[in-house]
């Protein structure tokens, strides 16, 4: 199998994660989406939208959006399943998993700032405030429904589920763009649990064979 990916991308993150977690093998093709990468041709007949992650099967497969990639990785490697058939544990995952993937993600990825500063003119301190408040609002939910789960090492149980795979990543980011993260604490315990197990740290953007150095 090969992942289309780049090192510091969250959505790739996630992959990368329910990757290691289930022990599957693969090959690493960066693309880098700082130069536009993701805009070439020949990639984006694997991927109409012109993001990162593409998984390709070992069956010739394209297949993009990370929650679908993890979730046909879930029904065929079944072993650590991050995604439960049965309620409550599913559909507790999911309305975290969305909260961060629909409601987070995409207000902050890198197309939408560069919009900001290329086409409206933002500065970019107007740009970081924009990532902070999205953060805001979207860490606010999510630590709420960690409460809700009783979360411990992980958001929902005592394993590592789908939810994981995507909120330590978006945490990563939010680090990165060196957001106030301090009232959200059930977020960084499931953050400073996860981030010490094997499978997250072969997942790390700083661990990526394509990782840039700036
Ligand atoms: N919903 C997509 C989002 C993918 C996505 O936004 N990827 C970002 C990196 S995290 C990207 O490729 N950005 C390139 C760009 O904005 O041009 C998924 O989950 O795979």
């Amino acid at each position: 199998m090969k992942l289309y990916s780049f090192f510091n991308s969250s959505a790739s993150y996630r992959v990368r994660i329910a990757l290691a977690l289930k022990g599957i093998d693969y090959q690493t093709v960066g693309v880098n989406i700082r130069i536009g990468q993701q805009n070439a041709q020949a990639y984006r007949r694997m991927n109409p939208t012109g993001l990162v992650p593409t998984l390709v099967t070992d069956d010739g497969e394209a297949l993009g959006q990370s929650l679908a990639i993890i979730d046909w990785l879930d029904r065929h490697f079944p072993q650590s399943r991050l995604l439960p058939d049965s309620d409550p544990a599913r559909s507790r995952i999911l309305e975290i998993v969305y909260a961060i993937a629909c409601d987070i993600h995409p207000v902050n990825n890198l197309r939408v700032l560069r919009y900001l500063s290329e086409e409206l003119n933002i500065s970019d301190e107007a740009k970081k405030r924009w990532y902070a408040h999205w953060i805001q609002q979207g860490l606010t939910a999510v630590e709420q429904l960690l409460q809700e789960s009783q979360s411990e090492s992980y958001c929902v149980g005592n394993t590592p589920t789908l939810a994981d795979c995507c909120l330590i990543p978006q945490w990563a980011n939010a680090l990165r763009m060196e957001c106030d993260l301090s009232a959200y604490p059930r977020c960084k315990a499931v953050y400073d649990a996860c981030t010490q197990l094997p499978a997250f740290i072969a997942a790390a953007p700083e661990n990526q064979q394509d990782k840039l150095s700036a």
